[in-house]
């Protein structure tokens, strides 16, 4: 046992309230279906659950456009289930982090509608990002920049005349105007907002895009590197008056904002009691590790999303780094890292580690539609698994991820609803692979996901058998698998532990102690060459993500052995 505070080894479980489960059987998941499905998560023996958006809105982009932060989407149900949810869940010692999104609002916002009905220049406007086009009857948009999902980040609205006007940036899709963080309204909207939530009970925040709010002044043109992350070699291209970093993305600038959030929560928690403590959590998008872990300062940001395990390729030397990078990361600022192998944006690990050409494009289904090896996937899955559940920090899993969901790698085209697959022209598969809904008992119509017959995406065949049902109870299930590594890394504290490489096993093996002041944890071997490898004789087999064959290790197959 320790006394480190909740999050810094916490195990947080996303749902996607779209696909986790349908209360009222309309083919859409909703918060009575999850609250009714919670003692699933306590059973589970998560920490902590992450909602992603439930809030109003025309779900341009499944609710990252947010029309109402302080209402539920009537889709999802209304804000007595949100606080019969909240109950619910710290009734079952699980705590919840709900989702914000304060880049941008949606366009159906009445703030947005307001900045239409008034004239250029009006305050209204002043909360968003608007501007005049360039060139002599401002045709060209105000800058260069790219909108995230594909096209110009700016789009021309009409004056109430019928003649063009003014621009309004949009870093997402068009209905996701970017808001105006100079602007002090919007600060203290967001401020309302934060408390509106706390005050209903939740135990913290996922902030989504933090490294977008504040942009360089003047917006000036940026010629794009590779994607949002930029690569080290293009930083050195001259373009003109090009800045050093991306004009949009990492200003100093948005650090002010976070301070000013913890001192907000920290209000809420007066006496400094880590179980107390309420939450931040940053999805940025930042390089170096330098810059992303300044959002993690102690008087910022709890957590940041560490996204490298997204898009490195299945070879222990690759791993190995991704690891080392990580703690160093954290240990600049003393916070704890973080895991992930699978969340709504990003094809699932076990759909991913299962193509042979490596790494995918994070929104696409492989490269040029190459359909993953379902079951190479999935055992390698279970060994990256494996391995994640013993590294110190916190880990999260994406809902469906432990009954080791692939991708739905054949939805029809005229079923998706990504807008990412609009914006690209359809040369992005879109993120719906990884959406589709929850399967929970395999002879029920949509897989148990509701009482209905409908499911606002169809569902795999494959799901079937994958079902909830189909792995409660059963030896050597993945569900059974993760229920088991979970308790254990509770029984071991884990996730608070100090890691050490072991190097003895050659370059395709990723090999580590990690254990507690009194020596006690486990030793964790994941063979990603294509040999077994012998494990030390006499050692104690606490788990393995495959069955051992003869005292040893086979191919792609990670193992925890006793320690002390
Ligand atoms: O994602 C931000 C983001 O960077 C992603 O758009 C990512 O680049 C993309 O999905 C490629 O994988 C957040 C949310 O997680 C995403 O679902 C939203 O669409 C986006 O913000 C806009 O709010
Ligand atoms: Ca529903």
């Amino acid at each position: 046992s320790h006394d480190a505070p909740w999050w810094r080894h916490a195990v947080i479980y996303q749902v996607y309230p779209r696909s986790w489960a349908d209360g009222n059987g309309d083919g859409i998941g909703d918060l009575p279906g999850i609250t009714s499905r919670l003692p699933y998560l306590a059973d589970l023996g998560v920490d902590a659950v992450w909602l992603s958006p439930f809030y109003v809105s025309p779900m341009n982009d499944a609710g990252y456009d947010v029309a109402d932060y302080r209402d539920i989407d009537p889709l999802f149900g209304t804000l007595d289930d949100a606080d019969a949810l909240i109950a619910q869940a710290h009734e079952l010692g699980i705590r919840v982090i709900v989702d914000l999104v304060p880049n941008h609002t949606s366009s159906q916002h009445e703030w947005f509608q307001a900045a239409l009905a008034t004239a250029p220049g009006s305050p209204e406007r002043d909360r968003y990002m608007f501007a005049e086009g360039k060139g002599a009857d401002g045709s060209q948009p105000p800058n260069n920049w790219q909108s995230v999902f594909g096209g110009p980040a700016w789009t021309r609205l009409e004056g109430a005349d019928g003649t063009p006007g003014q621009w309004y940036l949009h870093l997402f899709d068009s209905t996701q105007p970017d808001l105006n963080w100079e602007n002090p309204q919007v600060r203290e909207m967001f401020t309302d907002v934060l408390a509106f939530w706390l005050d209903r009970g939740v135990d913290g925040f996922r902030v989504d895009v933090a490294h977008g709010l504040i942009k360089a002044d003047g917006l000036p043109d940026w010629h794009e590197r590779t994607g949002m992350l930029g690569s080290h070699e293009e930083e050195h291209r001259t373009e003109g008056a090009q800045p050093a970093r991306a004009p949009m993305w990492d200003q100093d600038g948005v650090h002010e904002i976070y301070r000013e959030w913890r001192q907000v929560l920290e209000g809420y928690n007066p006496e400094g009691d880590p179980a107390k403590d309420r939450i931040l959590v940053a999805e940025a998008w930042v390089e170096p590790v330098e810059r992303a872990v300044a959002y993690v300062r102690p008087d910022e940001m709890h957590q940041a999303f560490n996204f490298g395990f997204l898009e490195c390729a299945w070879r222990a030397e690759d791993l190995h780094q991704v690891v080392t990078d990580s703690l160093d990361a954290a240990d600049l600022v003393g916070a704890p890292s973080t895991w992930v192998l699978s969340n709504h944006d990003v094809v699932r690990h076990a759909s991913r580690l299962g193509l042979e050409v490596g790494v995918t494009r994070p929104n696409g289904i492989g490269v040029g539609d190459v359909q993953p090896n379902n079951a190479l996937g999935m055992r390698r899955a279970r060994a990256a698994t494996v391995l994640m559940l013993a590294l110190p920090g916190s880990a999260y899993i994406y809902q469906g991820e432990e009954l080791g969901l692939p991708d739905h790698t054949a939805l029809p085209d005229e079923v998706r609803q990504d807008p990412t697959w609009e914006r690209s022209g359809h040369t992005e598969r879109g993120r719906d692979g990884c959406r589709v809904p929850m399967p929970w008992e395999a002879g029920q119509p949509t897989y148990g996901f509701g009482p209905g017959h409908q499911s606002w995406l169809p569902q795999p065949e494959i799901y079937g058998p994958l079902a909830v049902d189909r792995q409660q109870g059963v030896a050597g299930s993945s569900l059974e698998l993760y229920r088991t590594l979970l308790a254990t890394r509770r029984e071991l504290d884990l996730g608070v532990g100090e890691l050490v490489w072991d190097d003895g096993f050659g370059p395709d093996v990723v090999a580590f102690r990690t254990t507690d002041q009194a020596g006690v944890g486990v030793h964790v071997i994941a063979n990603l060459g294509a040999e077994p490898v012998a494990l030390p004789t006499g050692a104690e087999v606490v788990l393995s993500s495959a069955a051992l064959v003869g005292g040893e290790l086979p191919t792609d197959t990670t193992v925890w052995l006793r320690v002390g």
